[in-house]
């Protein structure tokens, strides 16, 4: 039995579902697991006497221009680290989760190692940023162990940050439990969405590296040959330009802004295909969530997609700003009820395999336990 400290942001993104999830996976295999953040994490829902939460808080102190939180979480890890005893301190991104536990580390008696996982945003963002450059190098080169979640963003950070560690690859996956499609009569029509119509669904953030008025386009070229709706998930900065450019196209009663959503695996469960066709995607945690439900996905050629989608099996990868593309393939699959079947059952079937959360905890453990060895 392991005592493992997770940090990670708190509210809605891939990254804080996969912390959250991690930690709720191995307290069911009967590790403890501290949860130290700034504030519960949205998906916490379990309630296990494995499960600590250990709250970040930032006094305001009128003498400090901007509140030290990189500190206050420094310092609470430290006191868990000493007060719990752990042997692992699991950080979700390198900044400044990673820096924050070099810190810790230092300040704590109890010795603990460090595992940092790198989920996209610190690199292709803030890894270009040459304020950040260095303190993310450091955080990166200074931890016992290194995951990120594809491929893709281990060459992307060793050549943007010209790092020689080893960094290893363990997939993102998601709680089959909570994902997988449900037989759900009368959603449609709750959304005022046809019986008959096809259904594609956005999922995201609304950023702006997300293209989500590629999905609009991509989704109008469509709707001209095959009866359907878009249902776009989610809120962000785009959120207002997406909703003004479907007007514009002329189609706003066909698509559907609901905005955040907590029952993401209902709404997946009434749509017939998924498209993410982002600029920058480290993996794409989205892609695997629909696959999970059955969902076939068109996604961009970057980052982690091609990783998740394999083209021609699970669905299709198209070039970004390819909407031209990326809406024949979705007539394809949304005219051709046997490639559609015959892509779902393979999409669950990777789901089930490549991205199975057994054979994904397992790797995380095996990190741990090397580096206690
Ligand atoms: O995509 C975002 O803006 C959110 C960000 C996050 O913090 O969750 O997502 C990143 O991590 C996810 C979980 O590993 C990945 O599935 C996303 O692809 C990655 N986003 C980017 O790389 C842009």
């Amino acid at each position: 039995m392991l005592k493992i400290g997770i940090t990670c942001y708190p509210t809605v993104g891939g990254s804080g579902i996969i912390a959250t999830e991690l930690g709720m996976l191995m307290a069911e295999q009967g590790h403890e697991i501290h949860f130290i953040t700034s504030g519960l994490p949205f998906r916490l829902t379990e309630v296990s006497p494995k499960i600590y939460y250990h709250e970040v808080e930032v006094g305001h102190y009128p003498v400090f221009q901007y509140p030290p939180y990189d500190l206050a979480l420094a310092t609470k890890m430290a006191e868990v680290i000493d007060q719990e005893k752990l042997d692992i301190l699991h950080v979700h991104y390198a900044m400044p989760h990673a820096i924050c536990a070099m810190l810790a580390r230092d300040m704590a008696e109890h010795e603990v190692k460090i595992v940092t996982t790198l989920h996209g945003t610190d690199i292709t963002v803030l890894g270009i940023d040459h304020t950040f450059k260095k303190t993310i190098k450091h955080g990166i080169e200074e931890s016992d162990a290194v995951t990120a979640v594809s491929k893709s963003l281990v060459n992307q950070t060793k050549e943007m940050l010209d790092i020689k560690k080893n960094i290893s690859v363990i997939y993102n996956f998601v709680n089959e439990k909570e994902y997988f499609r449900r037989n759900l009569p009368g959603v449609k029509e709750k959304f005022g969405i046809l019986p008959e119509d096809k259904v594609l669904i956005h999922i995201s953030n609304f950023r702006k590296v997300k293209r989500v008025e590629d999905v609009i386009e991509t989704f109008h070229k469509v709707e001209e040959k095959v009866q359907a709706k878009l249902v776009m998930v989610g809120d962000g900065p785009e959120y207002s330009n997406a909703m003004q450019f479907a007007k514009e196209l002329g189609i706003a009663d066909k698509v559907l802004f609901l905005g955040k959503q907590k029952n993401i695996s209902d709404l997946l469960s009434i749509s017939d295909l998924k498209l993410l066709l982002s600029e920058k995607e480290s993996f794409g945690l989205v892609i695997l969530e629909a696959m999970a439900c059955q969902v076939p996905a068109i996604g961009t050629n970057v980052g982690g997609i091609p990783e998740v989608i394999s083209h021609n099996e699970t669905g299709y990868i198209v070039d970004p700003g390819d909407t031209e593309t990326a809406a024949a393939y979705a007539v394809d699959i949304l005219t051709n009820p046997s490639l559609q079947g015959e892509l779902s059952s393979n999409a669950l079937q990777v789901a089930r395999e490549k991205f199975h959360s057994s054979r994904i905890v397992g790797q995380y453990l095996d990190t741990y336990k090397e580096l206690l060895q």
